[in-house]
């Protein structure tokens, strides 16, 4: 961070801007009916014109905004333009709707995820369930939030009676795999949910309303804004055996539960399979 870099906060308060927009373009398309279906890397990995047309709304205000920044987005990778080498430092990583099959069904369950990373370090981010206008916030080292609370994750200390989130990829030989580790997990659970929206998930670990999460598979753009979040409510949010989070494995879970799960986790192979 150089003296020309705005504080995290400033980055905070761009990043709600342009979420709230976003997330209001969202269920308008969504009234509207959804359109311009296609897939991407399988038949059930689907993408719309929403999603499309919220990331490209997105880039737009912030390129206006800060116009030297990169933009890494879900639809359409690395924005053209100014990347972090020859930019401002600041990289902006967006998934413009998490959750798109909720999306397509009228679930009321899809989000905006939106984080400020600096040199390379995720320092601001917010997640806005754009169905219902739940929003939650992060600044590295300063909390994290919704609608005015501080989030402390859950006080769960027993894995046994932890309720654990996690998902599925969209790779048919991953989904199998990811199925057998949750087959041979569930047992050593209270229970197991699957909302969708991965973004979420990580907000709803860091408000303490699921114990804990795990996900195989993950982009940047499903963890970035809310891993901090999950973070900044005392939430350890790790990869297997140190390793960051990221594609092989993110788990999200309160000190006292990230070890028992993370132990099943690295005994039942789940950062491994295709
Ligand atoms: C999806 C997630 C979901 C996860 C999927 C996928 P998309 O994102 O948030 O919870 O399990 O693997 O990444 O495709 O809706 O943006």
């Amino acid at each position: 961070m150089d003296g020309t870099t705005p504080a995290p906060e400033e980055l905070l308060k761009i990043a709600v801007e342009v979420a709230r927009e976003a997330a209001e373009t969202a269920c308008r398309m969504r009234a509207d009916g959804v359109s311009g279906v296609a897939t991407k890397s399988t038949v059930t990995d689907v993408v719309t014109a929403a999603d499309r047309a919220v990331e490209r709304q997105a880039v737009a205000t912030l390129r206006a905004v800060r116009p030297g920044d990169a933009v890494l987005g879900e639809e359409y990778g690395d924005a053209e333009g100014a990347g972090p080498a020859g930019g401002s430092g600041v990289r902006w990583i967006l998934d413009p709707i998490d959750g798109t099959v909720n999306y397509l069904y009228g679930l009321p369950h899809y989000a905006v995820s939106l984080a400020a990373e600096v040199d390379g370090e995720v320092v601001a981010g917010v997640v806005r369930n754009a169905a219902t206008g739940d929003e939650w916030t992060a600044v590295r080292g300063r909390g994290a939030y919704r609608a005015g609370q501080r989030l402390h994750g859950s006080v769960e200390t027993d894995l046994g009676q932890a309720l654990v989130a996690t998902g599925f990829g969209y790779d048919p030989a991953r989904r199998a795999h990811q199925a057998g580790v949750l087959h041979r997990l569930i047992p050593y659970v209270r229970d197991i949910r699957r909302f969708g929206v991965a973004s979420i998930d990580l907000c709803l670990a860091a408000e303490g309303l699921v114990d804990g999460y795990y996900e195989k598979g993950l982009n940047l753009w499903d963890h970035a804004a809310g891993g901090l979040v999950a973070t900044e409510a005392g939430l350890r949010v790790d990869g297997l055996a140190g390793a960051a989070p990221g594609p092989d494995l993110v788990i999200a879970a309160p000190p006292a539960l990230f070890g028992p799960l993370h132990d099943h986790l690295a005994r039942l192979d789940a950062a491994g399979g295709p």
